[in-house]
């Protein structure tokens, strides 16, 4: 609408005043830039004494800076998520390397070489805000893109099945998982009877028991972990044609688990191992990456896979459909404020952008009601898309007004839409090609509350996981159920689990039974349980090598790139050795730390002095990834008195980590046979001596060991002490 004269006038004058206004304010507050004051803005002369009424007399309510502070102190906690609580987050891009225009309109997927701004949060499900980081469970792995058409959110976890079929479950899954409510306990654990109880009940959630029981529930890093957006979704291209799509997330640094003891004993001596790995190697400079993949499936070819991939307990094998990587994921930038981001951050996987849709995955459908809804009661009302990190980057604007925490000043007479009045006729519908369209999916059936029988295929794909596995995985998952099951007090839900398991390997049962003393597995009897299926899909592939965690046979260049490595050291260490092995170490992107019985310096055989870093009493061995005892006669043999030294260098063998030692270093291995001239050595074990020439191979062969990660091949470590 044209503008009068006057108006303008008088709008140019209004814009006048309120730059001197704001003259004088600066004026007037200049010198008090680095005062406390109260959220009024009031100057608070002290900030150690309540106003009372005389020296040693009573508060007085009149007090109203101590009532503002507390009271806003009262507040400062909001709900936690329900689940999700406990998680870590970051700042970074994700970069477009090929298009995928063919397939989606979506805007930050067009050009090759297009930057789209992220936010990252990580975490696991089942423990409370505060609970440790290295507990077995599921990790989320959510995505936040500031897209220049809005905000795109793919929310997915670390694996890439899910528990159940259909979102009037969750509610049941969750409850029986959380620590029970009688006492609430145990925290961050699914090794109790409501979970197993609960989960022998449905088989439907026997795949995702195998990937929660293999060791992708106890990474290594978050760094170290894939990423799945799970739910079947939907690309939709410019002429309307739509393609089904999986997103996957693959870790540059490959991927890796702990050892499930040094998991546990990780929880109590650092509960929050994961985020600070992920904070320092931001800190740092070693920003973690991963590669987009998208597995692409056309409508047509969507009934032939031999399941239904609208059943989020199905995964796609890539060897059936492969995955094209078509980006990278970079976090460079630390939150800087804990609260404000990674607790207020909201994520919804309804927040799509145009040429992007969902399938009907009833898992997917629920999630698209329930992400607002619990963000009402945990960010307190229906403007938490204000909040800076939930706020797009591109301008938005409706007749939406009001509620709590509006911070939005609307201005003007109109908020309604359609309107003849003032400015609010500017903002209008899109019919056309800007707008969001949903995919037009042609619908004709019955209203029905029932699940498709195209989803009673419960146990081919928990079969064909286990198959996919190396004997070593498969060893870790059997010890996994016989751990989980030996805290459930019920035999007769003990035994309902293997009985079901008989259904996805007879051996696995009979080994996980044994274990927990209950009779043998019964398959009969599982499938004649109420809700039990096992009508067997067939799949064109017999294993997936990539769903292995297994570390490719040549280990990639960047193998140890950012791995943690501990020295031990007494007084009289021969360094010469070490020094070498140690710039080595760091040529290939690994850090070392000096770990000896006190801070300070140690003095070497030289008469040097070397700065400790740590001592064996502030770490352990669970806080790194291999070992090395440098050589001298003095430190080896301090060391070797040194019960703490002994239990590290044993600790880290019984975890099967690369261990270097350096001529009479190798008195820390004594007491499992190894000797200066002991043959064989154990797998994984680097052994030299402090001699010139043997330095740079000895370097190699430590820097391959680490590069395998684990030698969990290694013999006898189950007789290891530690
Ligand atoms: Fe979630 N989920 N979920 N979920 N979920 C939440 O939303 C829910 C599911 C996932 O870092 C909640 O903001 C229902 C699958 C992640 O902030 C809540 C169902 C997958 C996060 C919720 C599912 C996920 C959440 C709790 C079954 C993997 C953390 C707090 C229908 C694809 C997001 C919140 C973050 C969080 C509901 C199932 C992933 C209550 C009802 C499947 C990564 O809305």
């Amino acid at each position: 609408m044209a503008q009068s004269k006057g108006e303008a006038q008088r709008k140019s004058k209004a814009g006048e005043g309120a730059a001197s206004k704001q003259k004088q304010l600066e004026t007037f507050s200049q010198g008090t830039e680095n005062m406390l004051t109260t959220n009024q803005g009031v100057v608070i002369a002290d900030n150690h004494n309540s106003l009372k009424a005389g020296i040693r007399g009573p508060s007085l309510l009149e007090d109203f800076i101590l009532r503002e502070k507390i009271t806003h102190f009262d507040h400062e906690r909001i709900p936690e998520r329900v689940v999700h609580a406990r998680g870590s987050a970051a700042h970074g891009y994700f970069e477009l390397s090929k298009s995928m225009q063919e397939y989606t309109r979506a805007d930050f997927l067009q050009e090759a070489g297009s930057r789209t701004p992220v936010f990252v949060r990580f975490s696991t499900v089942a423990g409370s805000r505060g609970s440790a980081d290295t507990v077995r469970d599921v990790r989320g792995f959510s995505v936040k893109f500031y897209t220049r058409e809005g905000n795109y959110d793919l929310v997915g976890n670390n694996m890439p099945v899910f528990f159940i079929q259909d979102a009037i479950k969750f509610p049941d899954l969750v409850h029986a998982l959380k620590p029970e409510p009688h006492h609430e306990m145990p925290q961050a654990s699914s090794a109790h009877d409501t979970f197993w109880d609960f989960v022998s009940l449905m088989p439907e959630t026997t795949h995702m028991l195998m990937w929660v029981m293999s060791d992708r529930a106890i990474p290594r890093s978050l760094r170290m972990m894939e990423g799945f957006g799970v739910h079947t979704f939907r690309m939709i291209n410019a002429h309307g044609v739509s393609h089904f799509v999986k997103f996957h997330w693959k870790p540059k640094l490959g991927k890796h688990a702990l050892a499930w003891d040094e998991a546990q004993k990780i929880a109590g001596k650092d509960a929050d191992f994961h985020r600070r790995d992920l904070w320092e190697a931001i800190a740092q400079g070693n920003f973690p990456e991963w590669e987009l993949g998208l597995q692409l499936i056309p409508e047509a070819k969507a009934a032939s896979l031999g399941f239904d991939l609208l059943d989020p307990t199905k995964l796609i094998p890539e060897e059936m459909v492969p995955v094209q990587i078509v980006g990278k994921l970079v976090l460079n930038r630390n939150p800087d404020n804990f609260f404000s981001e990674t607790e207020q951050v909201a994520f919804h996987p309804g927040h799509v952008v145009p040429g992007i849709d969902f399938s009907n995955d009833p898992l997917l459908q629920g999630r698209l009601f329930s992400y607002t809804d619990t963000q009402l009661s945990r960010l307190g009302g229906p403007n938490f898309h204000e909040i800076p990190i939930n706020k797009g980057v591109c301008p938005f604007h409706n007749f939406q007004r009001d509620g709590m925490h509006r911070m939005l000043l609307n201005k003007g007479q109109v908020s309604y839409e359609p309107n003849s009045l003032a400015s609010g006729a500017e903002f209008r519908a899109d019919g056309g090609q800007q707008g969001f369209h949903s995919y037009a999916e042609e619908l004709e059936s019955p209203k029905i509350r029932r699940r498709s029988p195209s989803f009673d295929d419960h146990f081919s794909q928990a079969s064909f996981f286990y198959n996919s596995l190396s004997s070593v995985e498969r060893d870790h998952i059997a010890a996994a159920f016989q751990f989980e099951l030996s805290k459930v007090e019920t035999v007769a839900i003990r035994q309902r689990v293997v009985d079901n398991l008989a259904h996805v390997d007879s051996k696995l049962a009979r080994k996980v039974a044994e274990a927990i003393g209950i009779a043998s597995p019964d398959a009969k009897a599982a499938a004649g349980r109420a809700g039990f299926r096992d009508v067997r899909g067939k799949l064109p592939v017999e294993s997936s090598p990539a769903l292995s965690m297994e570390p490719p046979a040549t280990p990639a260049s960047n193998a140890i790139s950012t791995r943690k490595v501990a020295i031990l050291v007494a007084g009289g260490v021969e360094i010469g050795a070490m020094r070498v092995i140690q710039q080595a170490l760091h040529d290939a992107g690994a850090t070392t730390k000096i770990v000896s019985d006190r801070l300070g310096f140690v003095a070497t055989s030289s008469g040097q002095q070397l700065a400790v870093d740590h001592t064996f009493t502030n770490t352990a061995s669970i806080m790194f990834d291999a070992v090395m005892v440098p050589g001298g006669a003095a430190s080896a043999q301090a060391l070797a008195r040194n019960g703490d030294a002994v239990h590290f260098a044993l600790e880290a063998f019984k975890h099967c980590k690369a261990i270097c030692v350096i001529g009479e270093g190798v008195e820390l291995l004594s007491s499992l046979g190894v000797t200066a001239d002991s043959t064989p050595l154990p797998e994984g074990v680097v052994r030299g001596k402090n001699d010139p020439t043997t330095r740079v191979p000895m370097a190699q062969d430590f820097i391959a060991a680490i590069g395998r990660h684990r030698h969990w091949t290694r013999a006898n470590v189950d007789a290891v002490p530690a």
